[in-house]
């Protein structure tokens, strides 16, 4: 084993992280959004049913693959079995398209932050906020050069390694993250008529249960879990060999699922009290359109709209974190190259990605590509469309179910199951139905999602 290796100090530090990890745009940015496009309460029972039934296996898989061999995503596989490292080596791809647009993301966000610290706040109306953040997210120039700032901040923590790195910040990061997400939520449901938007959130109307909102459901689920793109492989190699998995990834996903259900607490009844049911169709502009101008309304609202944007840019910075740092682990694990090599060459290529995301934000500016599916055929989209159904509708999916193909079938659970056990030894409750979950229910519960996004061209 690799005696320079880092490891995380303490369990309670790996939760952090990987929680950290899994909490991010997904679960603040994009949750609320999908809860209130698909139906409320019913979304958020199946979410909740699929992160507890297929997404805390995969994850308990992956992290069995990571401490079993203590390598980096495709030194895993390819220690495990040399004509499965191309396993690793697709996690890899996926991981370098979403920092690449993460990072643009966080850049929205790190100037968000800015405008309410600067006190250069938006105007009371409805129609500038959408402008602003239009023309702020089109700009040429200005949103590449925060989603830098953004990357290097990413860059600052990663290469001071493991535990000094990643863990200190995260132990740090995650509690502050927590404190402004339950201030911002009291808030939220103490506003008049927000009772209607809470009431949402919990009324499950069964005919909003359908294969849509199943599809939706589960790749909701694996962003934001970080399964499926060999970050938990990653974060399970510094796992010292005597913890117990299974606790530590029922953490993982009981804190994640929490922040996504704060989160739909903090915005969906805010919009319910300032703009009725009508300000839920706009989905994924949420954060940056409506909340804003919701806050504008209230009193003392220029200070929530900086906590508001602090808690996003904490949240994305973890995650972003556990992305470049699996891609840096393999580039370091490797080509051995060092920490500040790998993340500096690393950001050369991903640049040009990112400038094509952002461009094409700009209909008049931007790069199109091509994206076939089987209903629609081949397709001209936007860039960052294509780049977002590349990675969500394709990679993780595919990357899940290569995942649990591997432990399942070729590995064995058996052997994952020993891994998981740590030091205890003694078979984990309920591991037999784990097995079972593994080998078959997530993978044919993939491949429906993958029929419905690339045969049916749903998402
Ligand atoms: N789990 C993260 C999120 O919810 C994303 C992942 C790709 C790091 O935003």
């Amino acid at each position: 084993m690799n005696s320079k290796r880092g490891q995380w100090a303490s369990n309670l530090g790996f939760i952090l992280a990987a929680a950290g990890s899994a909490v991010g745009l997904g679960n603040i940015w994009k949750f609320p959004g999908k809860i209130a496009a698909y139906g409320g309460g019913a979304f958020l029972l199946l979410y909740v049913l699929i992160v507890a039934l297929i997404g805390l296996p995969v994850m308990l898989a992956e992290l069995s693959i990571g401490r079993a061999t203590q390598k980096n995503v495709v030194g895993a596989f390819h220690s495990l079995n040399r004509r499965w490292t191309f396993c690793g080596a697709l996690g890899v791809i996926t991981l370098f398209v979403i920092l690449s647009y993460y990072c643009i993301v966080g850049g929205w966000v790190m100037k968000y932050v800015f405008v309410y610290l600067t006190g250069a706040h938006f105007p009371a109306t409805a129609a500038p906020f959408q402008d602003f953040f239009v023309q702020f997210i089109s700009a040429p120039v200005q949103p590449l050069l925060w989603g830098a700032l953004f990357l290097g901040a990413c860059i600052f923590v990663v290469v001071r390694g493991v535990s000094s790195g990643i863990e200190k910040f995260s132990k740090f990061l995650m509690p502050c993250l927590f404190l402004l997400l339950i201030s911002i939520m009291l808030r939220a449901v103490t506003l008049p008529n927000a009772w209607e938007g809470v009431k949402y959130l919990f009324e499950i109307r069964p005919e909003a249960i359908n294969g849509d909102t199943l599809v939706a459901a589960l790749g909701q689920a694996f962003f934001s879990l970080s399964v499926g793109m060999g970050i938990m492989v990653t974060y399970g190699s510094y796992v010292p060999k005597k913890e117990n998995l299974l606790r530590s990834a029922v953490m993982i996903c009981f804190l994640d699922t929490l922040v996504a259900i704060l989160a739909g607490l903090a915005i969906v009844p805010v919009v319910f009290a300032t703009m009725g049911a009508e300000g839920l169709g706009m989905g994924g502009g949420f954060a940056f359109m409506a909340l804003p101008e919701v806050f504008a309304m209230m009193p003392g609202g220029v200070l929530f709209g900086l906590a508001f944007f602090l808690l996003l840019f904490l949240a994305a910075l973890t995650s972003a974190i556990s992305i470049l740092e699996s891609c840096t682990a393999f580039l370091n694990e490797e080509l051995h190259w060092s920490r500040l090599k790998s993340t500096l060459l690393l950001a050369v290529p991903m640049s040009l990605f990112s400038i094509g995301y952002s461009l094409s934000q700009n209909a008049d500016r931007g790069l199109n590509l091509p994206w076939l599916d089987w209903k629609h055929g081949l397709q001209w989209l936007p860039m960052n469309a294509v780049m977002e159904k590349f990675t969500d509708n394709l990679m993780i999916p595919l990357g899940a179910l290569l995942f649990c193909v591997f432990v399942g079938w070729i590995w064995g659970t058996s052997k994952a199951a020993k891994e998981i056990r740590g030091e205890a030894q003694k078979p984990f409750k309920l591991e037999k139905f784990w097995s079972f979950i593994v080998r078959y229910v997530a993978p044919v519960v993939i491949l429906i999602i993958l029929y419905f996004t690339l045969i049916q061209g749903q998402g």
